[in-house]
C-alpha cells in the first residue's frame, strides 16, 4: 500500500496484531459505531455497514466521513440490523449499492430481513432510488440472520440467509432461512436455479444446509466461491459453494463419514473450539489461498488451497473481528466491531513484495477494462 497517501489515524494504537514478518497494518479509520461489515470500491472508498442503520464512507486516503451516506430505520436487536453489503458489479457506472437489513415491526407485519438497493450520488444518496430486491421471510429470534451479499462471476446476487435459530429451516425448502439464495440483481428468480419446478421449494434456493452463513466469498479469479457457516458447538465450517448442495446442519456439523449422510456435502475446513467460536470473514488471495477470520479468538488465517493446509497469518486481535477484503492493491482490510472501550474500526495489514503490486479483481470478475488498467499498470513498473 501507499503508506504516505493514507491519512492513518493517530493515537489509536490500542493493539498490535502479530503479523508474520514483512506485514505491518495501520489504522484506516476508527468511530464506527458497531460495524457488521464492509464493501471496497474500485475508486479505493471503503463503505461499511453499521448495525444500527448508518452507511458510512471511508475514503480512499482513509479516514471516516462523519456524515453517513444513509442512516435506515432498522430493527438492531440481537444479530438483526443493517448486517450485509455489496456494491454492483457495474458500480462505477450505475452507483448500485444493496444493503441487507432488517425492517422493524409494525401494526399486522412482523420484523423481517429485506435486501434493498439505493443508487449513490458521490457520497451520498439519490433522493427516491429505494428499490425494493426482497422481503424475507418474517422473524422469531433475533440471531442467526445472515445477511452477507456478493455478486458472482455469473452477474447474479448471492444473498445469505440464516436459519434463524430454527435448526429444522435449513433442511425445508419450503422457506428460504438457513440458505443462499440466487437472484437477479433485481430481485426476480434465474430460471436455472437448482429447485426451479421443484414441488414446494422456493425456487430462489441455490444452497441449503446452512446455520448462519455470515460471510462467503466469490474468488474472482476461478468464480469458486467458499462459505463461511457459522457452527453450534462443534465446528466453525468453510464450505464450497455449488448449486443445489446441501451442507448438512442440523444433521451434521463439521466433518462427517459421507457414507451416513449421501446427501450432504462435508465442509471443505472445520474448525472446533479450541480454534475460535465464530467464523466470520473470508476472501481469496490471488495466490490461491483464501484467508479467513474468526470473531473470538482475533485470528485471521489462510488456507492454502493447493494442499488444504492452515497456517496462522494475524493474532492479537481483540474480539470482535467480523469481515475482511482484499483491497484494490492486494492489502488486506480487517473489521473490527469495537468491545469494551474499543472503538470499531477499520484496519489494512500491507502485504510486502510484488504481491502488493498485484491488484486484487473486484467482487465479481476482472472486467475487461479492469484487466486493461491492470496490463497498463504493470506496463509503467
Ligand atoms: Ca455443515
Amino acid at each position: 500500500m501507499k503508506a504516505p497517501l493514507l491519512s492513518i489515524v493517530a493515537g489509536c494504537g490500542v493493539w498490535a496484531a502479530v503479523l508474520l514478518p514483512g506485514y505491518t497494518e495501520a489504522a484506516i479509520a476508527t468511530g464506527l459505531n458497531n460495524p457488521t461489515a464492509f464493501a471496497v470500491a474500485p475508486d479505493g472508498r471503503v463503505f461499511v455497514a453499521e448495525q444500527g442503520g448508518a452507511l458510512r464512507v471511508v475514503s480512499a486516503a482513509g479516514g471516516l466521513l462523519s456524515t453517513p451516506v444513509l442512516d435506515l430505520a432498522v430493527d438492531s436487536a440481537g444479530e438483526r440490523g443493517l448486517i450485509g453489503i455489496a456494491l454492483d458489479p457495474d458500480f462505477a457506472a450505475n452507483q448500485y449499492v444493496y444493503l441487507y437489513h432488517t425492517v422493524p415491526g409494525a401494526a399486522g407485519i412482523a420484523p423481517h430481513n429485506r435486501v434493498t438497493r439505493y443508487t449513490l450520488n458521490g457520497n451520498t444518496v439519490v433522493s427516491g432510488s429505494e428499490t425494493l430486491v426482497q422481503n424475507l421471510e418474517p422473524l422469531g429470534a433475533t440471531n442467526h440472520n445472515g445477511g452477507a451479499l456478493r455478486f458472482g462471476p455469473d452477474g447474479k446476487l448471492y444473498v445469505a440467509v440464516g436459519e434463524n435459530a430454527v435448526p429444522l429451516n435449513s433442511q425445508d425448502l419450503s422457506n428460504r432461512l438457513g440458505k443462499i439464495l440466487r437472484l437477479n440483481p433485481d430481485g426476480s428468480t434465474p430460471s436455472d436455479n437448482p429447485f426451479v419446478g421443484t414441488t414446494g421449494a422456493s425456487p430462489q434456493i441455490w444452497a441449503l444446509g446452512l446455520r448462519n452463513p455470515y460471510q462467503f466469498a466469490f474468488d474472482a479469479l476461478t468464480g469458486r466461491v467458499f462459505i463461511n457457516d457459522v457452527g453450534s458447538n462443534q465446528f466453525e465450517e468453510i464450505n464450497v459453494g455449488g448449486a443445489g448442495r446441501n451442507y448438512g446442519w442440523p444433521g451434521t456439523e463439521g466433518h462427517f463419514n459421507p457414507a451416513s449422510f449421501p446427501a450432504f456435502t462435508n465442509p471443505l475446513h472445520a474448525y472446533d473450539r479450541s480454534g475460535g467460536c465464530a467464523i466470520t470473514g473470508g476472501a481469496f488471495s490471488v495466490s490461491n489461498e483464501y484467508f479467513f477470520a474468526d470473531f473470538c479468538n482475533g485470528t485471521i488465517r489462510r488456507l492454502d488451497l493447493s494442499n488444504n493446509s492452515v497456517t496462522a497469518f494475524a493474532s492479537g486481535i481483540p474480539f470482535g473481528l467480523v469481515d475482511i477484503a482484499f483491497s484494490e492493491t492486494g492489502d488486506l482490510y480487517y473489521l473490527f466491531r469495537g468491545t469494551g472501550t474499543l472503538v470499531g474500526s477499520l484496519y489494512l495489514i500491507d502485504f510486502p513484495g510484488a504481491a502488493e503490486e498485484v491488484p486484487e479483481p473486484g467482487p465479481a470478475v476482472l472486467s475487461a477494462l479492469g484487466l486493461a488498467a491492470l496490463l497498463l499498470r504493470l506496463r509503467r513498473r
